[in-house]
């Protein structure tokens, strides 16, 4: 098996350690830089390959995990409100899942108003097809998507909308939680800076609630969030030929009242060393030694303007779900 890309010659011309840097995939860097650092963390990005990204899919289906649900409702029931209050001529989604939400949102917008440009921005081509396939049927509308990262695809923006009318972005699935503070408001200053004046930014944010909801939420009784965050040490095993025992870690989520977010962690079970020759490297785990995987930020309203005006924008309106304790904030340029 072959971890590593890259031609020899180039060696004698690096630094040494330099090598090892650039011939690792994106992949292996991090899990090289990461694990060998402490706090052990790894970028939640990368729970989602094809089975993690299945798992998530179930994950959302969970009696304890409301925040997919709660966005369902709040779309069915005000997406009307919304076309009303933006009155997009272009909806651009930043990873539009299978675009089933921004059809609901796009059919009640196309069914009053002018025809519609809809564009979705995703790094998998996968998640474009059916997104795309999943909005082909609504009337007076168009269709197009860029396979980028959220930054290109934004960049993209002033060439690909109309020249007339206004955009709506949109960030839903509750994704900006995903990101630290300063993360966050990096990311929506890089849509501010893509809009015009009468643009608009649609966030999808999941509220602060009690702490034995968020736990179950996070460590369902099902044991499938456990299964998601496992399957990080599933992919260092067949991706970077790792050595991780599974039932030597354990999942664990914890909420930090103080900071708002639950983490999600692996729990080293023992004290152990893992060889991964795919980052050229062996870790060792204290017992009790976590890998921190993910941090899921939860707002109070008052935090969600505050977020999107430190990124330059102003709050237009706010649509709540009380039963999942979910907010649609809806942002002006
Ligand atoms: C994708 N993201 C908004 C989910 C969340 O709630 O933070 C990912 C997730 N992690 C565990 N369960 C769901």
């Amino acid at each position: 098996m072959s971890y590593a890309s890259g031609g020899g010659a180039a060696r004698a011309f690096l630094a040494p350690g330099v090598w090892d840097r650039v011939s690792l995939e994106p992949f292996a860097l991090d899990v090289r830089d990461r694990l060998m650092q402490t706090p052990k963390t790894l970028p939640s990005k990368y729970l989602y390959d094809p089975l993690g990204s299945a798992l998530f899919e179930a994950i959302c289906r969970l009696p304890w995990y409301g925040v997919t649900r709660a966005e369902q409702r709040l779309l069915a029931r005000e997406a009307a409100a919304i076309g009303r209050a933006a009155d997009p001529a272009f909806i651009a989604e930043l990873g539009p899942g299978s675009g089933e939400k921004l059809a609901v949102l796009a059919g009640a917008i196309s069914r009053t108003q002018r025809p519609l440009h809809l564009h979705l921005i995703d790094i998998s081509t996968a998640a474009l097809h059916l997104a795309t396939h999943t909005l082909s049927d609504l009337p007076r509308t168009q269709i197009s998507s860029s396979r980028a990262t959220y930054e290109e695809g934004l960049r993209e923006l002033a060439h690909v909308r109309p020249a007339q009318g206004r955009a709506m972005v949109l960030f839903l699935r509750a994704n900006i939680g995903n990101f630290d503070p300063p993360e966050a408001t990096a990311l929506l200053r890089q849509v501010r800076d893509a809009l015009r004046p009468g643009d608009t930014l649609l966030l999808g944010a999941d509220l602060v609630k009690p702490e034995p909801d968020l736990l179950l939420a996070y460590d369902d009784p099902l044991g499938v969030t456990s299964a998601f965050n496992k399957n990080l040490l599933v992919r260092m095993n067949t991706e970077l030929g790792a050595a991780f025992a599974l039932d030597r870690f354990a999942h664990c989520a914890v909420w930090d009242a103080e900071a708002s977010r639950i983490e999600m962690h692996l729990v080293s079970l023992v004290e152990q060393d893992v060889h991964i020759p795919g980052a050229r490297c062996t870790v060792h785990f204290d017992r009790d030694e976590t890998i921190w995987t993910e941090s899921s930020y939860k707002y109070a309203t008052a935090d969600i303007e505050q977020l999107g005006t430190a990124a330059g924008f102003r709050q237009q309106d706010q649509w709540i779900d009380r039963e999942g304790e979910f907010a649609l904030t809806l942002f002006a340029v």
